[in-house]
């Protein structure tokens, strides 16, 4: 096939007319965040030329400070997103609470939950970032609220994220493989540039922020261990390391060429289920890598498993080549 001349929309037209595979709101809500996305790209590319720099003296929710990226990104998804008529609420997180459309505009029956500005600490310092998104569909009732998001992971219609990085680059999954559009800046539009994204199960690349390996639970420690004595010890095999610290950067270094990543509880707040969130960075990452070929569990459970009891809850995530990632699981005595 080729790829070269199909733009998002015909992409998403022609998945509609297959079957009704996917509805035309469903379709409009994919357009509208790609959009979205195309104007957080250009704010991310003006840099130090435009207003987008450096803190914005604020936290989140999660008290971490906020950059003026993650305000002015999630800013724009909100904009783009609430007068289609497509959606009933989002969430995001940088939003402590959900956000309900307005009564002036009318109430689609999705959801869009999303990371506006994932890998926040890399804008200063021009290293790739991204956008991640997942979609849910309301339940069935009047009004919308906090308890309808909490559904788990399997039950994304949609789910995708976009990497601003040397290449602005969206990827998606409506359920039936993984695509792959770059952003055209001549055109202004996303092309599709690979179908059927494919994780192999085996790899001699991880991806986990090494500084932490004190705080690491033992399953970790030995998996990792196991993969720094490379030909000598146990995997027969030397491994390569590579972390951005951006999870949408990290994500799709493996949905390009495989590998796994690996952000797990450790000991350092031994509270937080991880530091990553579930609903809006593992649970869209998870059911992409899954699409792949790939698998994503938090050690002991497939993370689309997962019920939710909370917006921001935080999970532990290994996630990627299928092999590796059966291997760290195992390790946890649950395989
Ligand atoms: P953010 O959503 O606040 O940007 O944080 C999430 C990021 C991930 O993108 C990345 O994998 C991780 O946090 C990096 O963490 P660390 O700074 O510990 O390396
Ligand atoms: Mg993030």
């Amino acid at each position: 096939m080729n790829t070269k001349k199909i733009f998002l929309t015909r992409y998403l037209v022609e998945q509609q007319r297959r079957d009704g595979h996917i509805p035309p709101e469903l379709r409009l809500l994919l357009e509208v965040v790609a959009r979205a996305c195309k104007r957080i790209s250009q704010a991310v590319n003006k840099g130090s030329l435009g207003e987008v720099m450096g803190s914005a003296d604020s936290e989140n929710v999660q008290g971490e400070m906020q950059k003026k990226l993650d305000i002015i990104a999630n800013e724009v998804l909100i904009e783009a997103n609430e007068w289609g008529g497509h959606l009933a609420a989002m969430a995001s997180e940088e939003m402590e609470g959900i956000y309900v459309v307005p009564n002036r505009y009318p109430q689609g029956e999705y959801l869009l939950l999303f990371d506006p500005l994932d890998g926040s600490s890399n804008i200063d310092v021009n290293v790739s970032i991204g956008t991640i998104f997942s979609v849910l569909l309301k339940p069935e009732g009047a009004g919308v609220s906090e308890q309808d998001f909490l559904q788990s992971g399997c039950k994304q219609v949609a789910a995708g994220y976009c990497v601003y990085g040397p290449q602005t680059t969206l990827v998606l999954t409506v359920g039936d493989g993984v695509a792959m559009f770059t952003l055209d800046r001549e055109q202004g539009s996303f092309m599709l540039t690979e179908e059927n994204l494919r994780i192999p199960a085996d790899t001699k690349e991880f991806s986990i922020n090494m500084s932490n390996m004190r705080h690491w639970d033992e399953p970790v420690k030995r998996y990792i261990n196991e993969c720094l004595q490379g030909k000598e010890g146990p995997r027969g095999k030397d491994f390569n390391m590579r972390w951005v610290a951006s999870m949408v950067a990290d994500v799709h270094r493996i949905l390009t060429r495989g590998g796994i990543f690996l952000y797990p509880w450790d000991k350092r707040d031994p509270e937080k289920a991880g530091k990553l969130r579930l609903m809006y960075e593992a649970n869209p990452m998870a059911w992409l890598v899954e699409q792949a070929g790939g698998a994503a569990t938090n050690g002991k459970q497939r993370i689309l498993d997962i019920q939710p009891d909370k917006l921001h809850q935080r999970v532990s995530v290994m996630l990627g080549s299928k092999n590796e990632v059966d291997r760290v699981t195992s390790y946890h005595g649950t395989i």
